[in-house]
C-alpha cells in the first residue's frame, strides 16, 4: 500500500485529497497534534524531509506535483486529467505546475522575503516581484470567469494544487474577495466530499497552531 508522510496543514493534504478523490487506499503517516514529531518521521525516509513525502514499494519521492503525476500515471486510469489530445490538456499541465513552480515562490518573495543587498535579485526585484501576487490572482480570476475549474469545466488534479497556495495568499494579508471569481471557485473545491474527508483525516484535532 502507498504511504503518505504528512504534516498537518501542509502540502501533503494534496496527496491525501487526490487519493480520496480516486478511492485509492493509502497509509497516512504522521503524529496528530505534533507537527515537529511528524517532520522527524519524514526525516527518517528522505534527506529533504519535506511534506509530502511518498512511498510506493521501494520508490520514495517528494514534491507534491510529481507525486500527483506519479499516482495518476500509475493508478489514475484516466481520471482527474484531461485526455492528452484534448484542448484542456495544455492548460491542465500549466496549472498542475504553476502553483508550486511560480505562484508560491513569487508570493513569498513579494510578501515575505527581501532580496539581499548588492545581488542581482535586488535589481530585478522591482520588475519581477512588485505587484506579482495581484498579477497572478487577476490571471486566475480571468480564467475562472469563463471556466468552472482552472483547466476547464471539469475538476482535475490541477485544482488540487490550488487551495493551499490560496491559503498562503490569505496568510500574507491579501483579500481573495477582491477577485470576483476566486472565492466561489474555492467554495466549489472545499465543498467536495473528498476534500471534506481529507480535512477530517489530515487535521483530526483541527488546524495546527503553526
Ligand atoms: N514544492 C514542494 C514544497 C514542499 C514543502 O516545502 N513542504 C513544506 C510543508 S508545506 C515543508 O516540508 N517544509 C519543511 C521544510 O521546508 O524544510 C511541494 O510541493 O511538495
Amino acid at each position: 500500500m502507498i504511504k503518505i508522510y504528512h504534516m498537518e496543514g501542509r502540502r501533503s493534504e494534496r496527496v491525501v485529497w487526490l487519493c480520496e478523490e480516486l478511492g485509492l487506499p493509502y497509509e497516512l503517516i504522521f503524529k496528530p497534534g505534533d507537527v515537529i514529531g511528524s517532520w522527524a518521521l519524514i526525516r527518517e525516509v528522505h534527506p529533504m524531509a519535506l511534506a509530502p513525502t511518498f512511498q510506493d514499494g521501494d520508490v520514495t519521492i517528494c514534491e507534491s506535483g510529481a507525486i500527483i503525476e506519479y499516482i495518476l500515471a500509475r493508478y489514475g486510469q484516466g481520471r482527474l486529467a484531461p485526455a492528452v489530445d484534448s484542448p484542456e490538456f495544455p492548460y491542465y499541465l500549466e496549472w498542475l505546475h504553476f502553483p508550486e513552480g511560480t505562484m508560491a515562490n513569487r508570493l513569498m518573495n513579494e510578501k515575505w522575503l527581501q532580496p539581499r543587498p548588492g545581488t542581482f535579485m535586488e535589481q530585478a526585484y522591482d520588475q519581477t516581484m512588485i505587484g506579482v501576487t495581484d498579477k497572478m490572482l487577476k490571471w486566475m480570476d480571468q480564467i475562472l470567469a469563463e471556466k468552472q475549474y482552472i483547466a476547464g469545466n471539469d475538476f482535475t488534479a490541477a485544482d488540487i494544487m490550488l487551495p493551499l497556495v490560496l491559503n498562503l495568499v490569505q496568510m500574507t494579508g491579501t483579500a481573495l474577495g477582491d477577485y470576483s471569481n476566486i472565492p466561489s471557485y474555492l467554495d466549489r473545491l472545499r465543498s467536495r466530499p473528498a476534500f471534506i474527508r481529507t480535512l477530517e483525516i489530515c487535521q483530526p484535532l483541527g488546524p495546527p497552531p503553526f
